[in-house]
């Protein structure tokens, strides 16, 4: 195990819950209509583009290029006025301390994360400098659960993808941790988690052995298989 790719949104903050506060803002304001609570786990992990599509979509709406572009800003806009309440408390249970013991076992950290606003949440939650690396979702071609901002995140940090395990929180994050075919860990208790490697129920019950643990197994599985 050489490097770990960690998700933002939903495994190192609550992001998701400012995310979905911001499209629910804007969808009241153009279109007076209350968004559903289950479009927050759809639009988790997916790009800015990809959620707004998602969610004009399951609204039956129509809009125009330029219409869609400006809902776009306007709902970052919103979305980085609430990122001004971030601080370091908002890490979630368990991160700090798994970042330092990856740190002191010589594992890389990279961040894998759709957001385009990453950069500026790792400096509020004071965590930039303990990552090696940030993929810049601009850079691949397509988001989770496509493995690109995996394979980039790997990338940076010069490890294969074989030898790193992914952190995520989102469906399409799993998948796409698998598809670049690094171990999967999942964070939360949702059924559909389960293509996850190693799962567990929450942030606080991340630990560094049980994640060595799987990595030694499925390390030995692919030898016996060689
Ligand atoms: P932005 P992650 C994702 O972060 C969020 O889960 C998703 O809700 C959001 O739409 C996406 O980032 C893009 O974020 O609008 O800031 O570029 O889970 O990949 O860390
Ligand atoms: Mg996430």
């Amino acid at each position: 195990m050489k490097g770990v790719l960690f998700d933002l949104d939903g495994v190192i903050a609550d992001t998701s819950i400012y995310h979905f506060q911001a499209w629910r803002k804007l969808i009241k304001d153009h279109f007076s209509l209350n968004l559903p609570n289950e479009l927050e786990q759809q639009t988790k992990g997916v790009s800015r583009a990809d959620s707004l599509k998602a969610i004009l979509n399951f609204l039956n709406i129509n809009v125009s290029k330029e219409q869609f572009e400006q809902l776009a800003a306007e709902k970052n806009q919103t979305y980085q006025k609430l990122l001004n309440n971030l601080t370091p408390k908002d890490i979630l249970p368990g991160i700090q301390k798994l970042i330092n013991d990856f740190k002191s076992h010589d594992v890389k950290l990279s961040l894998a994360s759709a957001s385009l606003n990453a950069p500026l949440i790792l400096e509020k939650l004071d965590l930039r400098q303990d990552f090696d690396a940030i993929a810049n979702p601009n850079e691949v071609k397509l988001g989770k659960p496509a493995p690109d901002i995996f394979l980039q995140a790997a990338k940076e940090i010069d490890v294969q993808p074989k030898d790193c395990v992914g952190i995520e929180d989102s469906i399409a994050g799993i998948n796409a941790i698998n598809s670049a075919g690094s171990l999967s860990i999942g964070v939360g208790e949702k059924e559909e988690l389960n293509k996850a490697k190693l799962l567990f129920p929450t942030t606080a019950d991340l630990n560094y052995s049980q994640i060595e643990m799987a990595w030694e197994q499925a390390s030995a599985k692919l030898d016996n298989f060689e």
